[in-house]
């Protein structure tokens, strides 16, 4: 049995590792793939100050940028005659402030399956307020003929909405919020956007947020009801290097299936980099592969803390259902709130909170989660907690996990006041009939003093 638990926490260690990959993945992006083509596309002239001069309002680009054509040829022009997205996206940046590209119906019906079909990385959307909306119509990017490693769409600007779209396989990061250079790249939204087979040139992320250098802020950007399956690497990263900033990002409604990696990273690299309070709120991350469904961590002197994963569910994943790691000397992964989660047989481990090598993960909040069917035998553990200080425990579900809990931290709380966790092998009696039972359940290196005799919630 305990060469079995060293095993396991080996394993373990493994998997929490084995979600950070080396820098030199960064994906291929050149300035080239930035900056729009010049061309000689007449450009909406401003009004003039002067009344005595006409002003002339270009009629090749109306208000609205309609998307018509299924092609990715750039003619410079984006009309009624034609106009690809490639252009309106290379419209839009032209004209400064707000924008919206739609899609024409008769071209796109929303009953039928239309491609776009990608012969370089769409204009990277650079000027900002910018909407994209397939509302209306149906719009099918596919990636199959980009070269090697080549992304889909780069957000580079702020309060951009993509939205509807859906982006199939392409070889390198499907969608890319990518905030380098001191840029701040706030607010923008991913809304109902559908991901397949993303990230299969180099292992690529479907959904990047990515802060890279000091002074880089991926902030306050939003992913909404979107799904995200068989990708090649994570479903979704936040990710910070070099002393980016991608802090309080929402994930919401969203479903990661069938992902390579994690459905939901949130990874702090290198020191002066914080990927902190951002919120993974009512998502599913099922059947992704090693290290697991949702995972946050830290090394390399980041930070990572006060994240909130809350009312997911997180079942079938290859490794964790949802993890807090960190390591490498003052990195730091603390104050994360892991609260009323589904978590369900998942390959080895529901929940696990790990540091080594001097990182801290601390006075982190693992609460009212339902943690199931953790039974691989010698291996499943419901909650394991290494070499981490001060967490809280408390009103959680643990039902027939091959191992309920390992706790090898420091001064966990198993309680909060006078109620303690469910215990689906708890065998004690509640003579007062006061729903706590009246012996301790006790584990490994640990009691619950409070063990509920009901499930929480029910
Ligand atoms: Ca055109
Ligand atoms: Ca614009
Ligand atoms: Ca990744
Ligand atoms: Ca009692």
């Amino acid at each position: 049995m305990k060469k079995s638990l060293i095993a396991s926490i080996l394993i373990a260690l493994l998997l929490l590792t084995s979600c950070t990959k080396p820098s030199t993945e960064t994906p291929s992006f050149g300035p080239s793939e930035t900056t729009p083509p010049a061309k000689t596309e007449p450009s909406a002239e401003m009004p003039s100050s002067d009344p005595g001069k006409t002003v002339q309002l270009d009629k090749t680009e109306p208000p609205l940028l309609i998307v018509n054509a299924t092609d990715d040829v750039d003619d410079g022009v984006c009309n009624t005659v034609h106009c690809s997205l490639r252009e309106a996206i290379n419209a839009s940046n032209k004209r400064p402030g707000p924008d919206t590209i739609t899609f024409d119906p008769s071209v796109f019906p929303p009953s039928e399956t239309v491609l776009i079909e990608l012969t370089s990385t769409l204009p990277t959307v650079l000027d900002g307020n910018t909407t994209i909306d397939t509302t209306g119509a149906q719009v099918t990017v596919d990636g199959s003929i980009l070269p090697h490693q080549k992304n889909g769409l780069v957000i580079e600007s702020s309060n951009n909405t993509v939205k509807g779209i859906r982006i199939q396989n392409v070889p390198g990061i499907g969608i890319w919020v990518f905030a380098s250079n001191g840029n701040e790249v706030y607010y923008n939204t991913i809304n109902s956007v559908t991901l397949v087979n993303c990230g299969y040139g180099g292992r690529q992320d479907a959904i990047d947020i990515m802060a890279q250098g000091i002074g880089s802020r991926a902030c306050f950007n939003r992913v909404i009801d979107c799904t995200v399956e068989n990708n090649a690497d994570d479903g979704i990263e936040i990710v910070t290097d070099k002393g980016g900033v991608a802090d309080n990002n929402l994930v919401v409604g969203s479903i990661f299936r069938g992902n390579a990696e994690c459905g939901i990273e949130i990874d702090a690299k290198s020191v002066g980099c914080s990927a902190s309070n951002n919120e993974v709120i009512n998502n599913v991350a099922e059947g992704n592969k090693e290290p697991g469904g949702i995972h946050i961590n830290s090394h390399g002197g980041g930070t990572a803390d006060g994240n909130t994963i809350d009312s997911n569910t997180v079942t079938g994943n290859a490794g964790l259902g949802i993890g807090i790691a960190t390591w490498d000397p003052g990195s730091s992964a603390s104050a994360n709130v892991i609260v009323h989660n589904t978590v369900e047989q998942n390959k080895y481990l529901g929940i696990a909170m790990w540091s080594q090598d001097g990182a801290v993960a601390n006075g982190n909040c693992i609460k009212g989660n339902t943690i199931k069917n953790h039974d691989q035998k010698d291996d499943g553990v419901g909650l394991l907690i290494k070499n981490v200080n001060d967490n809280l425990v408390y009103h959680n579900n643990f039902i027939e996990n091959y191992i309920q809990t390992k706790d090898d931290g420091n001064n966990t709380c198993w309680e909060h006041n006078g109620e303690g966790n469910y215990w689906s092998d708890y065998t004690g009696k509640d003579a007062n009939g006061d729903g706590i039972g009246d012996t301790p359940y006790k584990f490994t290196k640990g009691v619950d003093n409070y063990p509920l005799m009901k499930l929480y919630g029910q």
